[in-house]
């Protein structure tokens, strides 16, 4: 990368910042290097019964795959620098719809990987509960209320719990592969924890029962990082 370059970048990084979406580093690629598809942190089998072993291989090796190589493609098409995911998201309207949806595919993918762990291995902590307690009054409100958004939302898309930029929790969902990081975003904010409502994350084993896979979900839940995330989150929030 030349240098001009590499200021422009620093300064489109720093801009982003302090917009409120600070890049997080776990998710970012160097400045100009392809996107790569990340490495899945359990196997395939690992989250049965709740999730089943084809499912996560054809959504990872193939969906997550093809948002990972047309998002490149997309970024190429258009002749844009190859920033990291996070700050491609926070200015998305000033990209073309291949990049809105298989960027929005790559981070969100990305994202739900990272809070599936092997089913009931986390708990929430006396923290993390505290916090959920504030906002929704008790752990099984709030999944109660989260249930009902994923379950309601129309067609495609995801639920989402994010850190608004006054730094309260909130649920909100978005169509296709739209995040709340997006400048486009109707609700915005920086995601905690979220769940794929896409008919090819759950339709191989509960078909049209999509609130049957939301039950299950939270087994393969990782509370663990959904803590780290809203910790994260907090510390990126403008406010
Ligand atoms: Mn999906």
């Amino acid at each position: 990368m030349n240098k001009r370059k590499f200021i422009k970048n620093a300064l489109l990084s720093v801009g982003v910042a302090l917009a409120g979406f600070k890049p997080r580093a776990v998710f970012s690629m160097p400045w100009n290097t392809e996107f790569t598809l990340p490495p899945l942190p359990y196997g395939y089998a690992d989250l049965e019964p709740y999730i089943d072993a084809q499912t996560m291989e054809i959504h990872y090796s193939k969906h997550h795959a093809a948002y990972v190589q047309n998002l490149n493609k997309a970024l190429k098409a258009l002749n844009k620098d190859f920033l990291p995911i996070e700050n491609i998201c926070a200015k998305i309207s000033e990209y073309d719809m291949a990049t809105r949806n298989n960027g929005g595919g790559h981070y969100n993918h990305a994202f739900f990987w990272r809070i599936l762990a092997k089913p009931n291995s986390t708990q929430p902590s006396k923290n993390l509960l505290k916090v959920i307690e504030k906002d929704f009054k008790t752990l099984e409100n709030f999944k109660t209320e989260f249930q009902q958004k994923a379950l309601s939302h129309f067609g495609s898309g995801w639920a989402w719990l994010i850190v608004t930029p006054k730094k309260n929790l909130q649920i909100t969902t978005t169509p296709n592969q739209d995040n709340p990081l997006m400048d486009i975003a109707e609700v915005k904010g920086i995601p905690v924890l979220g769940v794929d409502v896409w008919e090819h994350a759950y339709y191989l084993k509960y078909q049209n029962k999509r609130a049957d896979y939301l039950l299950a979900f939270w087994n393969v839940l990782n509370w663990n990082q959904v803590e780290k995330n809203y910790q994260n989150a907090l510390k990126a929030a403008k406010g």
